[in-house]
């Protein structure tokens, strides 16, 4: 008996070889919001009543199973059957339900198969408890199922690592009973029969006991705290986590269930939690050009040539290796580029080495770089090509006048300039609506952030072919419009100022750095510039005077961890010590302005260099140059380690309270230089983000 469920019907129900099969249809992925969870609860308990059927086969259209509970609902009102209620519907019922997996069965997914006395599931399904990246805990029984059917220390790495595992991981962790290939709904109809046949048991995992004794339990629960303090760092939800598995080896499971379910409240009011679903949605924000509909489409990227063999080139060139892209590498001199290409193949190699790709895959990616010293011969036939010569503007315009000149008809032309004029640069071509920005951080492998810039003629064709790139490179694609440091440097940029001004009056670089650290930083400005290079951002060689701590420290010849040290001595390890060097010239620059020394508390240091990052992020939003504030966090987040815990500069600022902000600001960098929208928004009770 088949429902004949009207078409975009959230559910549909049908008997086939008497097992039911409830089918949920709610694109994109499913989540369990309230629609889903009432036709969930709806049909689960039409087929308990079901003479006809003598099992439930749950499954999903679409993409993927229950990709977990609706994001966007959270903060509102839970309207209810909630999970747990559906949960203990099926763990209710005289019938075995079978929960039918494919793509990704996430959270409340993952959960709702758990509570299912079995499962099966397609070889390429994955099943995971990703809430830690929420900042959450899985709230329907995640923490108690998992340690009873799979043990505690997969429950831990499960559920705080985060990372989903294939079928056959879950398989062998007993969190799947059969791996099916082909048509899974006719594959979980036969296995519900044959559990019918054999009379298979109602076997509900909130029956079993935890596998270990409590003295085990704790010990694997210590070691693994020990083993990811960084991780915990800042984070509320990892130690919630290991609470709520506490609670699995130690209570019963309803009361362990109800100390879930207080662990995840606490989690969900949480400004922690607040931050990071807010990053989950505006990294998703963030790939959408308002003005650039979905029938614009990207132009398929083929073959790519970088130019430019330098540490950026390299990256760059690896970054496209990765995913599969034949790259030739092109510098002026053939040393160079062999340089480069030795960098690229060790990194790869190194990847290798460390199991993160296969040897034969290692071999595939190498195989794909090419090298030259010939600029015209290697654009002619490249689809994209990406510029990554010495940041100095007539070199980057003779550089595209020669691509120009050689590159074919369709091809996109792409500087990874970090705050050149990309107008410039594409004027001097003939075909400025084909140039845009690439803008990769160091190193371009690694680092999830890219920067596409659109130039005033850049074309929606090319901007939409450079939001994709960044899709497929794996990475956050912002879109910058043009203006000096694009979003993430020039938003940055002021902490670097403040600092520096910091310090003359009081505290010491390491003071400023460990400030930064405390609140998140993996490190803080001054450690930056000694790896960077003091000479590198803003030292003007011809004209330097000894007039700042960094024109005296440049004239010495202390170039940071490169040379002689910086505001850090290293010894041959390269480990970093406060240099005394450089604390006698900051006391004595400091001295020579006459301000008034004082000692700062480490949130007045946060407040001074981080406030600052706030107002130009705001004039980034109101120039226009960051279509949307959550953008302007998601780039600082993963362009410069902007504490995931805080939700970035623009809705940290919200957390703290514009009125605040302002008045700080007015206090310290003066009234004229507060951005006007920061006021309005602030005196208007607005919000950033
Ligand atoms: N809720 C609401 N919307 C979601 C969603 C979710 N769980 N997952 C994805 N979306 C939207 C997303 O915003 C985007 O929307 C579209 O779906 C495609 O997503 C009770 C409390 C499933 C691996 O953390 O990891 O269960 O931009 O671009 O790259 O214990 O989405 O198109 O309008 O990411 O193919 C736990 C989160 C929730 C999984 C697919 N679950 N999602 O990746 O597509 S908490 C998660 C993902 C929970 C329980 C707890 C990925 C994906 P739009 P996408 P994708």
């Amino acid at each position: 008996m088949n429902d004949m469920s009207p078409p975009g019907a959230i559910s549909s129900y049908s008997v086939r070889d008497g097992i039911a099969v409830l089918a949920i249809n709610s694109p994109p992925v499913n989540a369990l919001g309230f629609p889903v969870r009432k036709a969930l609860d709806e049909g689960i308990r039409r087929a308990v009543a079901d003479s006809a059927a003598s099992a439930l086969v749950i499954r999903c259209d679409g993409r993927t199973f229950f990709a977990g509970a609706d994001i966007a609902e959270f903060g509102g009102e839970l309207k209810l059957p909630g999970l747990n209620d559906i949960f203990a519907v099926i763990e209710g019922s005289p019938k075995p339900v079978i929960a039918a997996i494919h793509g990704t069965a996430l959270g409340g997914g993952c959960e709702l198969a758990l509570a299912c006395h079995y499962r099966c599931a397609l070889r390429s399904a994955k099943l995971g408890l990703p809430e830690v990246s929420l900042g959450l805990l899985p709230g329907a029984g995640g923490t108690q199922r998992t340690p009873r059917i799979a043990g505690v220390a997969m429950a831990l790495d499960l559920i705080v690592g985060g990372r989903p595992i294939s079928a056959a991981k879950a398989e062998t962790a007993g969190m799947v009973d059969r791996i099916v290939d082909g048509d899974l709904e006719a594959e979980a109809v036969a296995y519900a029969r044959q559990l019918v046949t054999e009379k298979a048991p109602l076997r509900r995992i909130r029956d079993m006991s935890v596998d270990l004794d409590l003295e085990a339990a704790q010990a694997a629960i210590t070691t693994y705290r020990v083993a990811h303090s960084r991780q915990f760092k800042g984070f509320k939800a990892p130690g919630h986590i290991v609470q709520a598995i506490e609670a699995a080896v130690t209570l019963p499971f309803d009361q362990g269930l109800a100390r879930e379910w207080e662990l995840f409240e606490e989690l969900m009011a949480s400004t922690e939690s607040g931050a990071q679903r807010h990053l989950f949605f505006a990294e998703r924000a963030a790939g959408k050009v308002p003005d650039i509909g979905r029938d614009v489409k990207p132009v398929d990227i083929g073959s790519v040539t970088v130019i430019g063999a330098g540490t950026m080139g390299s990256g760059i060139a690896t970054a496209f290796l990765n995913i599969g892209l034949p790259v030739t590498l092109v510098d002026r001199e053939q040393q160079a580029v062999e340089r480069g290409a030795a960098n690229i193949r060790k990194t790869i190699a190194g990847m290798v080495a460390k199991g993160r790709i296969a040897e034969d895959e290692g071999g595939r990616r190498s195989a794909l770089l090419s090298t030259s010293v010939d600029l015209p011969g290697a654009v002619s036939g490249a689809d994209l090509i990406v510029e990554a010569v010495f940041e100095d503007l007539e070199l980057k315009k003779a550089v595209f006048a020669q691509i120009d000149a050689a590159a074919k008809a369709d091809a996109i032309l792409a500087s990874n300039t970090s705050f050149l004029d990309l107008d410039a640069i594409a004027a001097a071509t003939s075909r400025p609506e084909q140039v845009v920005g690439l803008h990769f951080f160091v190193p371009a492998n690694v680092m999830r952030l890219l920067e596409v810039v659109r130039g005033e003629k850049t074309s929606d064709v090319v901007v939409a072919t450079g939001m994709a790139l960044g899709r497929k490179l794996g990475k956050v694609a912002i879109l910058s419009r043009v203006c000096d440091g694009f979003i993430a440097n020039r938003a940055m940029a002021p902490r670097q100022a403040a600092a520096d001004a910091l310090i003359l009056e009081g505290p010491l670089p390491w003071e400023v750095d460990r400030a930064m650290v405390e609140y998140g930083f993996p490190m803080g400005p001054f450690q930056m510039v000694d790896i960077v290079g003091v000479d590198v951002i803003g030292w003007d060689r011809e004209n330097s005077a000894g007039r700042t701590v960094q024109e005296v420290l440049c004239e010495m010849g202390r170039w940071g961890q490169k040379k002689n040290g910086g505001y850090y001595d290293y010894d041959e390890e390269r480990r970093a010590q406060p240099s005394p060097v450089a604390e006698k010239i900051v006391r004595e620059m400091a001295a020579k302005t006459g301000a008034d020394q004082h000692r700062f508390r480490e949130p007045e240091i946060v407040e001074r260099l981080l406030y600052p990052v706030v107002n130009e992020g705001a004039k980034i939003l109101e120039e226009g140059v960051a279509l949307r504030a959550s953008d302007i966090d998601v780039a600082l987040v993963t362009g410069y380690g902007w504490p995931v815990w805080t939700g970035g500069p623009m809705f940290w600022a919200d957390s703290i309270g514009l009125p605040a902000i302002v008045a700080a600001l007015d206090a310290t960098i003066g009234a004229d230089a507060v951005s006007p929208l920061l006021r309005k928004l602030a005196a208007e009770g607005g919000s950033l983000t």
